[in-house]
């Protein structure tokens, strides 16, 4: 372990990129969890001898740990804190509100002191392990306040921020009480990304209109001299990762197996989501369903298969949409299957990454409908594992992704019928319709991998202040 004040990089995130497991023995031990963003940056935490700052998502005491092949420091967070700062301000209050406030963000003062307290914490760690002139890059709405109260503490540091969901509008942002201290706790970074331009571009307005700075296109001049760029890094996937699993012999034999189980179909449909009510998933099977009440699919002949893996269930909210879910394809499927035959196939569980790329090679048609969402790396791994150039995308408008994917049949996720629509004519493409769309959508995808983007990004924030700080080292070059 890199003793205190001796990393050159830190990573700051709400979650540790390690899971607590018990092993078969009853001992307990850690497991990489799957996430991209551990993908992504592993390999540049290793190049720099990196530490990561996180939640362990325990309630235990967990001191710093070697684990790998990464340097990891657990942050603690009491059962209140859980509660107050991360069901509560990060994903009842700042979730939905920069979703387009799909659901009701809630407003508590005591939730908001909660998320200071934690920003803090995390902000105390960061300047204690970074070495003189580290490199410090934290992650996510959780920790909005961390580059500020870090820059505070440790002004020689070169400070990025990355946020992984969208930056609503100025007209949605005014409504948060605390706006002005968010808007001046990302300043405390030299670089604050953004998965889309449209997204750096409400950032900077709302900068000049409630904080009062002066800005230039995508840059904030602060009174203190130092500059803040605002830009997008289009967040990707380990695309050689996903194509090398969905090519292995195991993968092609359980793709097989589960269109077996489905009856084999001729066509089949599918949707990847954590259940959040952001992703569309109730607009999408109701869309499906009514495709078969109208007879234009049948149930002997095409099956919608919904994998929700559960999410936040402590957040009512969320609690709420399960049930809505679990009596819509109840209906459903009362409605409109027939025995052995439902319309969909719905599993609220959690699987391995060999099982996903094997639900994407079999899926004729797979649909992504998020309301809003930043990027959606579902879309992506979709289509990394179909090297065979086809499978048709169904993919919405809101989501980040569908300013790369452009040949996917895009739709408004607010609008049924153009669903309806969207979702027959991509069933029915004809062979050479859907494998010209594929290879343009696999281009873009193999072309601009995560490892790229985590590249690209450090790479800006060492050009941001070049005299400033020491630089990291790249993984690929650019
Ligand atoms: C946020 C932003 C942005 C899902 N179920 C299982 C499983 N997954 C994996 C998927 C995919 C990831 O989880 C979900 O990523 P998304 O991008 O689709 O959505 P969010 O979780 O909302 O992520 C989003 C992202 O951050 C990155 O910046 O794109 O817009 O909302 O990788 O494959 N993986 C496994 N089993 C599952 O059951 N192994």
């Amino acid at each position: 372990m890199a003793n205190s004040g001796s990393a050159d990089l830190v990573i700051v995130a709400n979650r540790l990129p390690v899971d607590r497991v018990t092993n078969p023995d009853g001992s307990s031990g850690w497991r990489r969890s799957p996430g991209g963003l551990v993908t992504a940056v592993e390999p540049v935490m290793r190049a720099n001898d990196g530490i990561w700052i996180g939640w362990p998502g325990t309630d235990e005491d967990v001191e710093p740990f070697h684990d790998q092949g990464m340097d990891l420091v657990p942050i603690a967070l009491s059962e209140l804190e859980i509660e107050e700062f991360y069901e509560g301000f990060a994903n009842a209050t700042l979730w939905p509100l920069y979703h387009d406030v799909v659901a009701k963000p809630e407003f508590h003062r005591e939730w908001w002191d909660a998320y200071v307290r934690v920003n803090r914490r995390f902000a105390e760690q960061a300047a204690k392990c970074a070495a003189e002139g580290a490199t410090v890059w934290v992650h996510d709405y959780q920790l909005q306040l961390v580059p500020q109260m870090l820059r505070e503490l440790r002004p020689d540091l070169r400070i990025g921020f990355f946020l992984h969901i969208p930056f609503p509008p100025a007209e949605l942002f005014q409504q948060l009480p605390w706006r002005r201290q968010l808007l001046e706790g990302l300043l405390g970074a030299d670089l604050v990304g953004f998965q889309l331009p449209g997204a750096a571009q409400n950032f900077v307005r709302l900068v000049r209109q409630r904080v009062g700075h002066k800005t230039h296109r995508d840059l904030v001049y602060l009174p203190d001299g130092r500059t803040v760029r605002a830009a997008a890094f289009p967040i990707s996937i380990d695309a050689e990762g996903f194509e090398t699993l969905a090519r292995s012999e195991e993968v092609e034999k359980r793709a097989t197996e589960i269109r077996d189980a489905l009856g084999n179909p001729s066509k089949v449909f599918l949707g990847v989501d954590r259940l959040d009510y952001t992703k569309g998933i109730y607009a999408r099977l109701r869309a499906f369903a009514e495709l078969i009440a109208d007879g234009e699919l049948d149930v002997e002949d095409a099956v919608f298969v919904q994998v929700a893996t559960p999410s936040r269930e402590e957040v009512e909210q969320y609690r709420i949409l399960r049930d809505e879910i679990d009596r819509l394809v109840g209906r459903i499927n009362g409605d409109l299957g027939r025995i052995g035959r439902p319309a969909i196939s719905y599993l609220h569980s959690s699987y391995p990454r060999e099982e996903m790329a094997a639900l994407y090679r079999c899926a004729d048609v797979m649909v992504v409908t998020p309301y809003r969402d930043g990027m959606n790396l579902v879309a992506k791994e979709y289509v990394a594992c179909r090297f065979d150039n086809r499978g048709a995308l169904v993919l919405s408008e809101f989501a980040g992704a569908a300013e790369e994917l452009r040949q996917a049949w895009l739709v408004n996720p607010y609008d049924i019928n153009g669903m309806k629509s969207a979702l027959l004519e991509a069933g029915r493409a004809e062979d050479k319709d859907v494998v010209r769309r594929m290879k343009a959508m696999r281009k873009q995808v193999m072309e601009n991998d995560v490892a790229a983007w985590a590249d690209s990004f450090l790479a800006e924030l060492a050009a941001v202040r070049p005299d400033h700080g020491k630089t990291v080292r790249p993984v690929k070059q650019l």
